[in-house]
């Protein structure tokens, strides 16, 4: 089975008393009541909507001037001749309060009327772009057919919604996921938003490949925040489509790897399943345990705490014996005040005393 993480399996195993001893089982809300606002820099690496999540409850618990998220192209598409970037928009829509509670990605009070004209026509209606989210893609197409890069154009559309974050892609150059299904033996590669939302991601994955990223080069800024941050955090995104484009970037793992134990995850996998998506399902299609232990095996070249819900807590000392320091915690984000205390307890696992 192929995989875009499978480079990061080799790793030395820490089982020292100490990784074991570190793992904490905290209340997080009663320690986020007794917590200053922290200041110090922090770098996210981001998908979509569980670290839009996790990013809101950050920008709670910490200054927002010091934080950068680095934030997944590879969903990025081309539809109706426009340039779409769904990660990024959603991280910039639930930062701006502006995100769609029920579907977690668009904007909340949306209209459809270009939709519904769409579909009229016989257009493609299967992506389904509201009316103010469409202003988005054509401001970003215009910009980019003006010559502005997806950063800076990135920069701008942030600083439209009032954010006061860092907001980076990952890459300026395209990348793009491509899924192999299963089924049948010789299917063809499709694109990622066909798999996710055209086949709404019901289909079994044999392979996930992510056009163009041997090319590509890191936004600027990207490495400076990964090399300057005082913690970096991997937020609970999928660890093979969201974060896997992030950290395939030449030279990322390797600098992050450089700083591994000032770098948190969070596992988005709890309980055996994913909280949102199809992580759990592609882990096991790809031939990984779908546990927070194949999580940390993922990610423990280039992490060194790996952070998980309390009912994975009988799993600490087996993530430990995977190589990454367990930090137990309740980790479902069913609030911004949960998704705060969170933060700020990834934050505490791996800053100084
Ligand atoms: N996800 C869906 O399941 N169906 C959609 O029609 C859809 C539209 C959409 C429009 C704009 C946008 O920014 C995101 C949108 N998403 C939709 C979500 C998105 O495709 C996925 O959540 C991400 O690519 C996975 O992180």
């Amino acid at each position: 089975m192929e995989s875009p993480l499978d480079g990061s399996l080799t790793c030395s195993i820490d089982t020292t008393d100490d990784a074991i001893a570190y793992s904490r089982f905290i209340n997080p809300l009663t320690l986020l009541a007794s917590q200053p606002v922290p200041t110090g820099r922090v770098t996210v690496l981001a998908g979509g909507v569980g670290a839009a999540r996790f990013l809101r409850g950050l920008l709670r618990a910490h200054r927002p001037s010091d934080v950068t998220a680095i934030v997944n192209v590879g969903d990025d598409f081309t539809l109706h001749g426009l340039h779409i970037s769904p990660d990024l928009d959603t991280v910039t829509y639930t930062l701006a309060g502006q995100i769609n509670p029920e579907t977690g990605w668009g904007r909340a009070g949306e209209t459809w009327r270009v939709l519904t004209e769409l579909g009229r026509l016989g257009g493609q209606d299967w992506f389904q772009l509201g009316d103010l989210d469409l202003a988005l893609h054509l401001f970003r197409t215009q910009r980019r057919s003006e010559g502005a890069t997806l950063s800076e154009v990135t920069s701008e559309i942030a600083a439209s919604f009032g954010l006061e974050l860092r907001l980076l892609p990952v890459s300026d150059d395209p990348i793009r996921t491509r899924i192999t299904p299963a089924e049948p033996a010789d299917a063809p590669e499709i694109d990622f938003q066909d798999y996710f939302v055209a086949q709404r991601h019901g289909i079994a994955v044999r392979a996930v490949r992510f056009a163009g990223i041997d090319a590509a080069h890191p936004a600027p800024g990207v490495l400076d925040a990964l090399s300057t941050a005082d913690v970096v955090v991997i937020a609970p995104s999928n660890p093979f489509v969201s974060i896997g484009p992030v950290v395939g970037v030449p030279t990322i793992r390797d600098t992050l790897a450089r700083r591994r134990d000032s770098v948190a995850a969070v596992s988005p996998i709890v309980g055996g399943a994913s909280i949102k998506g199809p992580a759990g399902a592609m882990m096991r299609d790809l031939g990984h345990e779908p546990s927070v232990v194949g999580i940390a095996r993922l990610y423990v070249e280039f992490a060194g705490t790996l952070v998980i819900d309390n009912a994975d807590r009988d799993l600490a000392d087996a993530v430990a014996g995977a190589g990454m320091t367990p930090l137990v915690t309740d980790t479902i984000m069913s609030s911004p005040e949960r998704a705060a205390a969170l933060a700020q307890m990834t934050l505490d696992a791996v800053s100084g005393p």
